[in-house]
């Protein structure tokens, strides 16, 4: 059947009008194996095989030449070598790995690939591989009943994404996020499926814009892209946690972050002046309400220039950051990437004269309104633009500041099309190439500017970098606010799958804006929010200028009560969160997750967007609407208990628990642990007693936790400045047997661990000896 191998697609299931016709890839001709790749001419294009890991395969079709297998944004290793077990016969060939067998059919060119057990990943049946005339490239794949979708970065709507059809271009929207807004600020083309309790991932590594199709069949779904190569990874699993250690394993983790960065951030657009943002900081002094952060929006430039301050209404920004410092607060400025054309100003000058800016393909500057007007945009794909601008940041690290928020960096755009002209060029370290190409990269480059540049500036401590645009893999750069959403309740509500579906994308520092961005909060949803906010990755309360302020004391004292009660709390769990981005940045794992990541087998827990859970063994039941106090939760297998009241309550089955306003409904699975600190000032949030708290099951039960612990500020634990006990708790009706292996050098100001066990009497024992602390001096 050598060469006519067209077919038209009817997009939607109804219409029969509007034909898209597609070439397909055609019949195998002939393979060969170059080094660690398989390269296979088709009758109508070229496609490559590589194993990256036993688990990791990579299949690249390009519809016209070789494969281009070198020009990844996202991923950051090389393929390794795998052996790879060839059986070749007239109609099929396969390949296979230790973990992963690819079955080839030669005619037409279909790939199936399936695990050791012969469990089926992927699979094309009557389409596979294809592309048009346009250039559009695109991938079908054979959709099974039990199929569920997660991940896709950042997406409103709920966690399981089958039925949907999601975009990715990175898109500033201010108007309402609604279920059905789709493209949003970051891009992150990854999915997993989960079907039948056994996960698998798939990443396209296409920067063009991108759409999954999970919507118009029933037989199929596919994935594909304006542009490029059809560029995909599939990640075997077969668990949900090691599809996405192998997604981070491509794309990376995040760097472990300052613990301050993890405590409360205050911000407004704007606080507006040095006056303001003291006020600010002494009203959390004086009411004792944790803070860490306060964050500078736009108002603090002079006409909005980055890098520079607003001399009238910042007369001494050094001094301001340093008396913030003293009390226990950090400064983190905004940073948008359109640089104002004035001649007269000096990061413009310099811009333009050693030609860093994004320019047309015939010379002219592409100028695009912002902020601050008339702009010009830095060319982030390019190596020298990138170490010119993190360099920049010696501007405000010169200042005492640490952490940097960066906006507007999709890049957006005063515009019809929200954006940059697309045909504007990019230089790409030597490789130049559209805007319509690498727009979903602008924000992921600007992110490893800023983050390296400030790394590079501030000697030896860690940086902290917000962001707000992004693609695969920024989660090495910088963590992410969800964008512009609003004080609705159903924004609460829609946070939650949003959150979690991006911890399934490798992003593990996320959250919304507390307490909603746009139109005026009200008390009950600002307190409900809080208490979300508590136990969110990022804790950030921001609202937009000509709205009502939303500080956690403006609704008066009750309400400020409970805030600052559960803004304590965030910092009570701080050794818990902790560990938790330990284990993030090590494995990938995301802090805040779906049910469904801990107990795949149960399919009560496939579309569960109103909980989540920190870690493995905490799930969080937030009433999430107004003048409710009652909820239904569900709980998985195991026996759990309330963390406030102390209640068991039986997994498996769904139960109504009563949530006054003050009430957040944690649960604790029997058996576990949970690490606790204090809460002593702002000043002094350093914790000197730490308690492990073991929840007492009455059956039998092993646990086992990563508890880990550094200086919070540096990269000192590189050369083994931390603490990482592995801890194996055994539990028995009578007995609590506590294995400890320590590792590291860092010793904490409190120089033990207290064991309580919660709910029962018991005796204690840490390696084999009757003890009720683990020592950590030796
Ligand atoms: O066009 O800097 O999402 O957090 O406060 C609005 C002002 C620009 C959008 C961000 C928001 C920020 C605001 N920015």
């Amino acid at each position: 059947m050598l060469g006519d191998t067209s077919f038209a697609i009817h997009p939607g299931k109804e219409k029969k009008d509007g034909a898209v016709i597609y070439r397909d890839i055609g019949d195998l001709i002939d393979f060969n194996k170059e080094g660690m790749t398989y390269n296979f001419l088709c009758s109508n294009g070229n496609v490559a095989v590589q194993f990256y890991t036993e688990s990791i395969v990579r299949v690249t079709m390009n519809p016209k030449k070789n494969p281009v297998l070198n020009q990844s944004k996202a991923v950051i290793v090389n393929p390794q070598s795998v052996a790879v077990k060839e059986e070749d016969t007239e109609r099929k060939l396969s390949l296979k790995s230790s973990e992963i067998t690819i079955h080839i059919q030669k005619s037409p060119f279909r790939i199936m690939i399936s695990d050791s057990n012969g469990r089926v990943i992927v699979s094309e049946d009557k389409h596979g591989m294809a592309y048009r005339e346009n250039g559009e490239v695109i991938a079908f794949k054979q959709m099974y009943d039990q199929d569920h979708f997660y991940g896709f970065g950042e997406k409103s709507g709920h966690l399981n994404k089958r039925g949907e059809k999601l975009e990715m271009w990175n898109t500033d929207v201010y108007a309402p996020h609604n279920p059905e807004t789709n493209a949003l600020y970051e891009s992150i083309p990854y999915f997993m499926t989960l079907r039948n309790g056994k996960a698998h991932g798939i990443f396209f590594d296409n920067t063009f814009r991108t759409f999954f199709d999970m919507k118009s069949s029933e037989e199929n779904y596919s994935f594909s892209a304006e542009g490029g190569q059809l560029d995909y990874y599939v990640m075997a699993g077969p668990h949900p946690k090691m599809v996405l250690e192998q997604y981070t394993y491509l794309t990376g983790r995040m760097p472990l972050p300052p613990k301050w960065s993890l405590g409360y951030h205050q911000s407004r657009y704007s606080y507006e002046t040095e006056a303001e943002v003291r006020e600010l900081a002494n009203n959390f002094i004086e009411k004792d309400i944790p803070i860490d952060v306060i964050h500078l929006d736009i108002h603090y430039m002079n006409g909005y220039r980055v890098f520079t301050f607003d001399k009238e209404r910042f007369p001494n920004p050094e001094k301001l950051i340093a008396d913030l410092k003293e009390m226990g607060i950090r400064v983190v400025p905004i940073v948008d990437p359109g640089v104002k054309k004035d001649s007269e100003y000096p990061i413009y000058q310099e811009g333009v004269l050693e030609d860093n800016f994004c320019k047309y393909i015939e010379g002219d500057i592409y100028y695009g309104d912002v902020w601050p007007g008339s702009s010009a945009f830095p060319d982030f794909t390019e190596e020298k633009v990138r170490k010119w601008w993190g360099d920049k940041h010696a501007f405000y690290t010169d200042l005492g500041i640490e952490g940097i928020w960066n906006d507007m960096n999709e890049p957006a755009v005063f515009n019809e099309t929200k954006t940059m002209d697309v045909d504007v060029m990019h230089r790409n370290d030597g490789n130049p190439t559209t805007h319509r190409e690498l727009h979903n990269v602008y924000g992921l480059l600007m992110g490893k500017a800023t983050y390296e540049g400030m790394k590079e500036n501030l000697n030896g401590k860690r940086p902290f970098l917000l962001t707000r645009a992004g693609y695969a893999g920024v989660q090495r750069y910088g963590s992410v606010w969800t964008g512009d959403n609003r004080s609705f309740w159903e924004h609460l509500q829609m946070s939650l799958p949003m959150v979690m579906n991006l911890g399934l994308s490798g992003v593990a520092f996320t959250g919304p804006d507390v307490g909603g961005f746009a139109h005026d909060t009200n008390a009950e949803l600002l307190t409900r929010w809080t208490q979300v906010g508590a136990f969110t990755p990022f804790f950030r309360n921001h609202s937009a200028i000509g709205f009502r302020y939303q500080e956690p004391w403006q609704f008066g004292e009750k309400y400020e009560a409970i805030m600052k009660k559960y803004i304590q709390m965030r910092y009570e769990w701080m050794p818990q969160l902790y560990s938790l981005f330990y284990q993030a940045s090590k494995q990938g794992l995301p802090v805040m997750r779906p049910l469904l990541m801990e107990y795949p087998d149960d399919v009560k827990t496939y579309n569960l967007n109103d909980q989540f859970m920190l870690g493995d063994n905490i799930i969080m039941a937030p009433i999430l609407q107004p003048s409710v106090t009652d909820r239904v939760v569900y709980l998985p297998d195991g026996e759990w208990v309330e963390y406030t009241t102390g209640q068991s309550f039986e997994g498996n089955h769904v139960h109504l628990v009563h949530a006054e306003l003050e009430d957040l409904p944690i649960f604790v699975r029997k058996g576990s642990v949970l690490m606790q600190g204090e809460w002593n000032s702002n000043q002094q949030k350093e914790t000197k007693k730490l308690t492990m708290k073991v929840f007492a099951s009455e059956k039998e039960e092993t646990y086992r936790f990563t508890f880990y612990d550094d200086n919070g500020e540096t990269f000192d634990y590189d050369n083994g400045e931390y603490v990482k006990l592995e801890l194996e708790v055994h539990s028995t009706g009578e007995t609590v047997n506590i294995q400890v292996t320590k590792e590291g050098n860092f010793l904490p100001a409190y120089h033990e661990i207290k064991i309580e066990v919660v709910g029962a009497e018991k005796s204690v024992f840490v390696n084999g000896n009757v003890s009720s602390v683990i020592n950590l001096l030796n």
